[in-house]
């Protein structure tokens, strides 16, 4: 069972949870009545983990790989279990229940109304926060609720954008550039980011995922940007090469490098910010001396 769970990447509980909840066990015994998985039982478990870490619905994709029907959810409603986020307060384990029930109506409208209640950097760190890390962990763990991660995003993102066009307007000029590196889907940070901005009065400009250097390099030089920050949760070591050109982009440019990715990477392009108050604080203080 250990050596099965490692090779898969996955914790021993987790194989023993297949095997319960989808029938996907060893098919023999050891005479000390050990499980002991066939090379078709590793090859059967290594092909449902891949389907489901692709996307597929571990119901679905027991069923298809056994030729069994597919074993109903026990909840009966859409999607299982409930998301644990362990140490949450009332407000958040109200949304992890909406968010598990896919409601994403209540998802978005309920981050807004702690946006409005409490200011972005709170709602960030003591709500949502917790709900992205749990459904990231349940998806390392499990291999399942991808959809719930979905629905997160979309939700905790349209909340934010809301709140943001629900401030008092902007200056146009000189706004701050924000934006995910080249290969990075993971842009959630930068839109509680561009949130607490505004709410300090503070334009910035935000380029989504997959931004290519070169292009963050043009934008910046058009807009006279006095910050850019890239963000990246996954570690892209070729990034830090192409920095040289973007800060060369116009004389004061400053730019800020955050996020998981960034964590071993020695930069002498760039300064880290570490959390969402910091790096609000290093922008409020660019945008300030912006000449
Ligand atoms: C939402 C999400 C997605 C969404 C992204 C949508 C979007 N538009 O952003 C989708 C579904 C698209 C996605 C895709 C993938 N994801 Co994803 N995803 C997440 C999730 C749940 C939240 C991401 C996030 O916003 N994190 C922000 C906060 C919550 O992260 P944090 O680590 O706590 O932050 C720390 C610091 O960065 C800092 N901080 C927090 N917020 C802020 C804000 C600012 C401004 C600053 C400066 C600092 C700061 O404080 C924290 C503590 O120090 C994370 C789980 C997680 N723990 O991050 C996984 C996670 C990042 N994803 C992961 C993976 C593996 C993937 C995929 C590769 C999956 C796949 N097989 O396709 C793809 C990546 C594709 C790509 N090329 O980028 C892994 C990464 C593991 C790793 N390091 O290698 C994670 C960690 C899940 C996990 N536990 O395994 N994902």
């Amino acid at each position: 069972m250990g050596d099965l769970a490692a090779r898969l990447g996955v914790t021993p509980s987790t194989v023993r949870m297949w095997g319960t909840r989808y029938g996907l066990t060893a098919s023999s015994r050891s005479s000390g009545g050990h499980r002991r998985f066939t090379d078709d039982d590793v090859d059967l478990l290594e092909r449902f983990h891949q389907a489901v870490i692709a996307g597929e619905s571990p119901r679905q994709a027991a069923a298809d790989l056994t030729g069994a029907a597919p074993i109903p959810s026990s909840s009966g409603g859409p999607g299982g279990n409930v998301l644990a986020v362990p140490g949450a307060g009332r407000r958040t384990r109200g949304l992890a229940r909406a968010a598990s029930r896919l409601d994403e109506m209540a998802v978005e409208d309920g981050v807004l109304e702690a946006l409005e209640a409490m200011k972005g950097v709170a709602v960030w760190d003591e709500v949502v926060r917790p709900l992205l890390v749990s459904a990231g962990e349940q998806w390392q763990h499990t291999g399942t609720g991808i959809e719930v991660e979905h629905l997160l995003t979309q939700a905790v993102s349209m909340a934010l954008i809301r709140y943001t066009a629900g401030l008092p307007e902007l200056p146009r000029d000189k706004a701050i550039l924000l934006a995910g590196g080249p290969h990075e889907e993971h842009v959630l940070p930068l839109h509680a980011l561009r949130a607490c901005l505004a709410e300090r009065g503070i334009p910035s400009r935000l380029l989504g995922p997959r931004t290519p250097v070169a292009a963050l390099a043009r934008v910046a030089q058009r807009t006279r940007a006095p910050g850019v920050l890239i963000w990246m949760s996954l570690k892209d070591l070729a990034v830090e090469q192409e920095l040289a050109h973007l800060v060369k982009s116009h004389r004061t440019l400053r730019l800020f490098l955050a996020g998981p990715g960034w964590v071993d990477v020695q930069s002498v392009h760039g300064a880290r910010s570490d959390s969402l108050a910091g790096a609000v604080d290093q922008l409020v203080e660019t945008w300030a001396g912006r000449s």
